[in-house]
């Protein structure tokens, strides 16, 4: 589709309102919400990823590109929560302390309340303290880490090493996910599960609870 190939130029660009309109058109067209998210968001934000690690984007322009991706975001998050699915678990979520990336935080919350699950969300830069404080109040099902950089993601272990030490691990299933983690890396921390993308972060949930 040429909207999607102009969507993704535009996100490239940094231009909100040329994604608010193309996430509205796509949907007017009859695309479902995931198919949006995915094909057009999320497929421009990878290139937009490919350059800046190339050096040809900086970070002033991927603000805007991530900008532009939360407001497409923000159209789609209310048809993707309207599901009416049974209501099936709760879930604390936020991005690791020192780390500010939060676009693929809010899909794999967007996602989970689509689904039936209640969510959370601790925002960015969350230590241990807030988690612990959080899970302390909301008792949930689950607590969800996101990382984006190698050097945010070895503090997933330090919260999941003071769950241990005040002997709550084993009351909560934990997921993690972000670009640089894999299966390894979270077996090495004491995670239950690491998630590759939003998707697999509510199959995984679904899985788990049973
Ligand atoms: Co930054 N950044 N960034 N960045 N950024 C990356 C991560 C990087 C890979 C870019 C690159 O070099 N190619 C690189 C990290 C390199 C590394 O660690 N090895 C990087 C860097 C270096 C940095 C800075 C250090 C740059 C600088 O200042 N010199 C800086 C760090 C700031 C900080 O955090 N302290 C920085 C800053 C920024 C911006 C502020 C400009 C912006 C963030 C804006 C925002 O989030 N509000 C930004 C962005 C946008 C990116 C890229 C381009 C895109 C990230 C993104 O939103 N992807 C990114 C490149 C890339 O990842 N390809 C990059 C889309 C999103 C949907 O995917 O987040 O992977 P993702 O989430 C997926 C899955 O991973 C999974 O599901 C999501 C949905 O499918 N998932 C989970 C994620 N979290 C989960 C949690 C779960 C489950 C699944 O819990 C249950």
């Amino acid at each position: 589709e040429d909207l999607v190939e102009q969507m993704k130029d535009d996100l490239y660009d940094g231009l909100k309102d040329e994604i608010e309109e193309g996430t509205r058109i796509l949907l007017d067209r009859g695309w479902i919400p995931y198919d949006v998210l995915t094909k057009a968001l999320v497929a421009g934000m990878q290139i937009v990823g490919e350059d800046f690690r190339d050096g040809i984007l900086f970070v002033p322009e991927v603000l805007l590109s991530a900008n532009a991706m939360k407001s497409g975001m923000s159209i789609l998050r209310p048809l993707l929560a309207e599901t009416g699915a049974p209501k099936q678990g709760k879930m604390v979520i936020g991005t690791v302390k020192g780390d500010i990336h939060d676009i693929g935080k809010n899909l794999v919350g967007m996602m989970m309340e689509g689904a039936g699950f209640e969510i959370v969300d601790l925002g960015i830069n969350t230590d241990v303290d807030r988690y612990l404080a959080a899970i302390e109040e909301h008792k949930p099902d689950f607590l969800g880490m996101s990382a984006l950089l190698t050097t945010t993601m070895p503090y997933m272990k330090v919260v999941i090493d003071t769950l241990v030490q005040k002997g709550i691990r084993d009351d909560i299933i934990v997921l993690v996910g972000g670009a640089p983690l894999n299966e390894d890396f979270a077996r090495q921390v004491g995670a239950d599960a690491y998630c590759r993308d939003a998707a697999v972060a509510v199959d995984t949930a679904r899985e788990l609870i049973k």
